[in-house]
């Protein structure tokens, strides 16, 4: 493709738009879109295979803005290219996803056009970035997604999957030691399907990345294995075009291109300068910008003739082919294939496979028990029997966390039919690209010890922001681990897990209650969820005599009423506490002071509940209550009032065997029944 005129307009229409947007909105970043605006423009011109008027196509090729700080990049891309937007229950509507009025109003409450790209806000936005480091991770797990959906939908003459994923970052992104990780695997797995694009301006925040920057990022990446393409001009189409005929030809690994790009390329005084970084480059700058474009200087949001007219013939008029294609070849797939097509079909809706909880088991009575690292294990492989799409791993420790599919392939360099994903050390990478594989309909979950949910806790958060239905699996979930002492023993994560917006905490008591935390899991379709279990054996409950398992659904349930259905005091219990708060009952009960005891598997299930349920449940007349957890004692005030007491962690742990750690920070029965009445007490003299 040459430089004709009418792809410097266009270009030039990206620049001065995303001027005019940040200095409307008085903040932004003008400096990366000015200069990236030929990088993009090439690529969604000359490749993407992509169709704005059918922007979930499953098949479309994926573009991430990971510097996400460069939004206005992609909402004039999306703008101009007319994409449509796109309901919360996947209907494509006859509306823009970015209006010109939406770039006007860049960055104001209600607009499509947020300070930061947000998926499920704009439709064309493939995935939440601004933290910088996710979006190049969250595109590792889409490539990954594509070449899984490849090998298991594809059949001969069918290629329903193959598509591509590429993503634009910065120095940020590369600085970031997430990016690092999904790297490393990306090049391990020699993900053939997968393009960095790395604006290379030596320029961040603080000025020169002289100042904090200095390795050979080209050859960083081929030490992971990647290829790594050279683009020394970014106003060169040519080469950036020939840069992208290379990774589609030369496949075999993923592939960097590194643009060397001047920030604010243009501005007569603030290019090349970090100053035109977050800031709007004032109307004087702007009218020079222009000037030095070509461009009339007065005019603000100008959108040329023909610009738009230019996307539609090029982007506009090849995916829509590829789209049409692709569904005409899906309708004689349906025949052929019903049972793939329908599974297809509800993925995309984010639907469970019919019959996946098909051999859900129960599991009987037994004192000894299990830990609920075992039960889940037991449970996720019965639901992955019929849930073909669920995909995931561990941080290197299968073994332990037990998440590992069995009879499963493990994905492997060059062969990604495999459902079970060892993402090596790299919890950070594991969560963003868990998120990554939700982004691309897959159920993903990723799982290590609940500690070391500190280091995907970034990742989490996205899930929840981007309300995918993540599965964030964390076993060793309390000083219950003994031995391992304090670095292995969380103390305060089910806190701030809990403290996440939209994410569903879940902490089952024992193995059938771990059941039915998998049966809320599988039916997510909008909330990740945490789940939390133990490394060491909980009783199983015998339900004939106990309150149904099926009670975690509503997050509560009355596990145990007191004696005579009149409780004095109220025990409340999380996971391996539940089955030690039913001994506390009984020592209550001995001592002629009814209990009840309710099990709390999920906070957020049981807030979700009617004030009535929650009531039946926590009377507000029995004010004496004790909650029981190994976690921090920070917001159960909430559950237990001002007379209630809690028996949960004030400090970190220690390292020793588990029974002398139970009886060091309070976790007996005596101790237990002793609040209890500690708390009966408080309520009789205080009024
Ligand atoms: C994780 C994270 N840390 C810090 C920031 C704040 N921040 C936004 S842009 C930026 C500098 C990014 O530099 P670069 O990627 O080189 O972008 P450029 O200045 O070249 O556009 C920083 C530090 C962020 N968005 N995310
Ligand atoms: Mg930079």
């Amino acid at each position: 493709m040459t430089t004709d005129k009418q792809d410097v307009l266009a270009i030039n229409t990206i620049r001065t738009l995303a001027m005019d947007a940040v200095q409307q909105a008085h903040s932004g970043h003008p400096g990366a879109p000015m200069s990236l605006a030929p990088v993009a423009y090439q690529l969604w011109q000359q490749e993407l295979r992509y169709d704005p008027s059918h922007p979930i196509w499953p098949d479309r090729d994926r573009f991430i803005l990971s510097n996400g700080h460069a939004s206005m990049l992609l909402y004039a891309l999306l703008h101009l290219a007319g994409v449509k937007r796109v309901t919360r229950e996947y209907t494509v509507e006859d509306a823009p996803t970015v209006s010109l009025e939406d770039i006007k109003k860049f960055r104001q409450l209600d607009s499509s056009t947020p300070g930061h790209p947000e998926y499920r806000w704009t439709s064309g936005v493939e995935t939440t970035t601004g933290p910088l480091g996710q979006g190049v991770s969250n595109s590792v797990g889409m490539a990954m997604a594509s070449r899984w959906l490849a090998s298991y939908y594809n059949r001969p003459g069918f290629e329903m999957f193959g598509y591509d994923v590429y993503a634009i970052c910065g120095d940020g992104d590369l600085m970031e030691g997430v990016a690092s990780e999904a790297a490393s695997i990306a090049g391990h797995l020699q993900l053939p399907n997968l393009c960095w694009i790395y604006d290379s301006n030596h320029i961040s925040i603080d000025g020169s990345t002289d100042l904090a920057f200095t390795e050979d990022v080209g050859r960083r990446f081929e030490a992971y294995g990647w290829r790594v393409l050279r683009v020394p001009d970014a106003n060169d189409l040519n080469a950036m075009g020939e840069a992208l005929r290379t990774f589609k030809t030369a496949r075999g690994k993923p592939t960097l291109i590194i643009v060397t790009t001047q920030i604010a390329y243009g501005a007569p005084k603030l290019q090349g300068s970090s100053k035109a970084h977050g800031e709007p480059l004032g109307d004087e700058e702007i009218k020079g910008t222009k000037r030095f474009y070509g461009w009339p200087e007065d005019e603000k949001f100008l959108v040329p003739d023909g610009v738009r007219e230019r996307f539609q013939e090029r982007m506009g008029a090849r995916g829509k082919q590829l789209r049409t294609e692709w569904e005409q070849k899906f309708a004689e797939y349906r025949k052929q294939f019903p049972e793939l097509a329908d599974q297809l079909e509800r993925m995309q809706r984010r639907d469970a496979p019919q019959g996946w909880d098909a051999e859900l088991p129960t599991f009987p009575a037994d004192a000894k028990g299990l830990a609920t690292r075992d039960s889940s294990g037991k449970v996720l492989n019965a639901i992955a029997k019929h849930y073909p799409w669920l995909v995931g791993g561990s941080a290197d420790l299968n073994p332990s966390t037990k998440t590992y599919i069995t009879g499963g392939e493990a994905m492997k360099p060059g062969e990604y039919a495999g459902r079970n994903i060892h993402f090596g050390v790299r919890e950070h990478a594991m969560g963003s690209i868990v998120n990554g594989l939700c982004l691309s309909k897959l159920r993903g979950y990723g799982a290590t010890f609940l500690i070391f949910s500190d280091y995907e806790r970034p990742a989490i958060r996205l899930s929840a922001l981007m309300e995918l239905p993540a599965i964030h699996i964390f076993t060793h979930d309390s000083i219950g681990v003994g031995e391992d002492g304090p670095t292995h023993q969380p103390v305060e994560q089910l806190a701030s897990l809990r403290a996440i917006p939209g994410i569903i905490v879940l902490r089952p008591g024992d193995a059938n209650e771990v059941v039915e935390s998998w049966r809320v899991i599988a039916q997510q379709r909008k909330h990740p969820v945490v789940l939390v279990l133990t490394r060491q054996p909980v009783p199983t409950l015998d339900r004939s005599k106990f309150g149904a398992a099926s009670g975690v659904a509503r997050g509560g349930y009355v596990l145990s009423e007191a004696e005579g259905g009149k409780p004095e005091v109220i025990l409340i219990g999380t996971g391996s506490e539940v089955s030690l708060c039913l001994d506390a009952q009984e020592k209550l009960k001995a001592d002629g002071i009814p209990a009840r005891v309710v099990s709390l598997p999920s906070w957020e299930l049981f807030e979700a509940q009617s004030q009535e349920y929650r009531d039946s449940v926590l009377p507000p007349s029995v004010r004496a209550r004790v909650a029981v957890e190994k976690g921090a004692t920070f917001g159960w005030e909430r559950f237990v009032g001002h007379d209630g007491n809690i028996v949960a962690m004030r400090s970190f742990g220690a390292s020793a065997p588990l029974k002398a750690l139970q009886q060091k920070f309070g976790f007996t029965a005596d101790h237990v029944a002793q609040q209890a009445k500690d708390s009966l007490k408080k309520t009789k003299t205080r009024p």
